[in-house]
């Protein structure tokens, strides 16, 4: 039976990240969020200072490392695997000595020029995600002529680049990059060809979870108040279609719904 998907429980530690609106800032409030999320399932938490939302301006980096650092050690002290979600090479050596396990660089390293040496020398698994400029520019960069042929061709110079510069391929997984210089119909595409992007040889890790793009889907609202998202159950759905598709990671918010998804998709599989 193909492997079941890892799960990778978002935590942003922002104040104005557009899924969480930066409820978890506080450092002692995020590590209670990061243990819940590993005891709903997650099998490493993903965690963020620099929200990616389209238009966002980055963070300095001083600022980004004060709010993830303390989240990134408490969380590996407990023995939960962490993953860093970063563009900046600094953040990423300083989160790997607190003992993240992962490096999660939306920009695929084309941010930061030191990245790719940070991750070689660390040695630890690097999620290079597609990526065509900050989010402060993205919008304007969702056009192609074939999506999902340009982002497999520029994922595929991205994996050549990574490993020219000591990255060992095995420890490279790639990323569509959903919401990030693509508008919905970009998204549905990426989605409906994962096939495509696997040949490229590498792991792939997708991140649907509670983007616009599902909650522009008929009778989904956007989110309001504290209740239950709205976008988690298409992002549970597309979770149980991407696992199916043979993805290597899911990144999401609602652990727990999404690993009931995984559990309906082995049932399933054990049916076949
Ligand atoms: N999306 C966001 C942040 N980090 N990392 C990867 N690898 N893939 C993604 O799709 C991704 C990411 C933005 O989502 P959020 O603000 O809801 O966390």
């Amino acid at each position: 039976m193909p492997e079941r998907p890892r799960i990778f429980g978002v935590l942003n530690v922002t104040t104005d990240s557009f899924s969480d609106g930066g409820r978890f800032l506080a450092a002692g409030d995020a590590i209670a969020q990061g243990i819940r999320l590993a005891e709903s399932g997650a099998d490493y938490i993903d965690v963020g200072g620099e929200s990616t939302r389209p238009g966002a301006d980055r963070v300095p980096a001083e600022v980004e490392q004060a709010r993830v650092l303390p989240v990134v050690a408490a969380l590996a002290e407990r023995g939960i695997a962490v993953s860093i979600d970063t563009m900046n090479a600094d953040t990423a050596r300083a989160a790997v000595e607190a003992g993240a396990a992962v490096v999660n660089d939306v920009s695929g390293g084309l941010a930061d020029a030191g990245m790719a040496a940070v991750v070689a020398e660390a040695g630890v698994p690097f999620v290079a995600m597609h990526w065509r400029g900050p989010s402060s520019v993205m919008t304007t960069l969702a056009r192609y002529d074939d999506v999902v042929a340009e982002v497999r061709t520029e994922l595929a110079e991205r994996r050549s680049r990574l490993i020219d510069q000591g990255v060992a391929p095995e420890q490279i997984v790639l990323d569509p990059g959903l919401g990030f210089a693509k508008d919905a119909e970009h998204n549905w595409r990426l989605l409906a060809h994962l096939d495509e992007l696997h040949d490229l040889g590498s792991p792939l890790l997708v991140g649907a979870s509670r983007k616009r793009f599902l909650a522009a889907l008929p009778g989904i609202a956007e989110a309001q108040g504290s209740g239950a998202d709205p976008r988690d159950l298409p992002t549970a759905v597309v979770s149980a279609l991407a696992a199916l598709a043979g993805v290597w990671a899911l990144r999401v918010h609602d652990v727990a719904g999404t690993r009931t998804a995984l559990d309906v998709v082995d049932a399933w599989r054990r049916g076949a």
